[in-house]
């Protein structure tokens, strides 16, 4: 089975960490390489995250730093939900890995240049690394095969009352993908909230008594209270690892056709994915994306524990 090219677009992120470690180990996916963009936290703190994870799992592909602040709005990071690090809850040991020389925008343009049309982005945080390199090299846009994100919702916001934090955190950025004709998938609120990681799948993920099922416990255990406290949820959803979880096993979840405008006008909106659910603009737009309705939990959380025995 040929597998399925992608790059991976973070800001980790604890569920940032579970999509990476699911892509760096399923037999489907060859993963070329891991960008890292400024969301959840700083550009820095991110990257040091993304460094440990690698590290302590040994997943050996290139790490590149990217964009520092979205495009135009003030920077916002989501210290409430991720903590002071980024990544609180894990304990690592001392960082020897690092990163590569490249900037992330430039790895992004050159890979995509010198592809066959054949490689898939997964940008599980704000989109600035994307946009960025799309204005800056527009002959990448054709090249891209498909834009498999999470960000957005069509029903309500988690960062304002209209706006998802990867959406609201470079609006603009999320503009110009939307508007760039590549064909997307959106894993949205609505979707990814329906993988709250509860108690009982946490200890089940432990008991695989790996690396990888100790290091899912520790990060999960951490969004227990923050999405508990900050979100009303039951506990953590693992947002970013439904895109993975979409590209292996796509029958594992369902998708709408919708025609989805980003929002970029200062107001109660700004940041909203206003998507025409009701298709009530239909013969008007043509739909723009995929997005995410539903998911069977029970298979994708068996997808989760199968990567998790993946390590070793
Ligand atoms: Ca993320």
């Amino acid at each position: 089975m040929e597998k399925i090219k992608i790059i991976l677009d973070c800001d980790p992120g604890h569920d940032d960490a579970i999509a990476m470690l699911m892509a760096a180990r399923h037999p489907a996916i060859e993963l070329l390489g891991i960008t890292i963009v400024a969301g959840n936290q700083t550009l820095e703190k991110n990257l040091v995250n993304a460094l440990n994870v690698c590290q302590l799992l040994d997943i050996d592909v290139p790490v590149y730093a990217g964009m520092k602040r979205p495009i135009m709005r003030q920077q916002i990071v989501a210290g409430d939900i991720h903590g002071e690090t980024g990544l609180d809850g894990p304990v690592f040991g001392p960082l020897h890995r690092k990163a590569q020389p490249e900037h992330a925008v430039r790895f992004l343009i050159d890979t995509l240049l010198a592809s066959d049309g054949d490689i898939t982005l997964v940008p599980v945080g704000p989109l600035s690394n994307i946009a960025v390199a799309m204005r800056m090299e527009p002959a990448i846009v054709p090249k891209i095969k498909e834009i498999v994100l999470m960000g957005g919702a069509y029903g309500l916001g988690n960062t304002t009352p209209a706006a998802e934090f990867n959406i609201y955190a470079d609006p603009e950025a999320a503009r110009v993908v939307f508007t760039s004709g590549v064909p997307i998938v959106m894993m949205g609120l609505d979707l990814t909230n329906q993988t709250v990681c509860t108690p009982d799948i946490i200890r089940r993920m432990e008991a695989v008594g790996n690396t990888a099922g100790k290091l899912f416990g520790d990060i999960m255990r951490f969004t227990l209270n923050t999405q508990r406290e900050f979100n009303g949820l039951e506990a953590g959803p693992v947002h970013d690892a439904t895109c993975i979880g979409y590209l292996v096993d796509p029958a594992c979840i369902t998708t709408r056709d919708m025609h989805v405008v980003v929002d970029v006008n200062e107001g109660p909106c700004y940041g909203r994915t206003v998507c025409d659910e009701m298709r009530v603009r239909r013969g008007l737009v043509e739909a723009n994306a995929k997005v995410g309705v539903g998911i069977d939990t029970a298979r994708f959380w068996d997808l989760v524990e199968a990567c998790l025995r993946m390590y070793s």
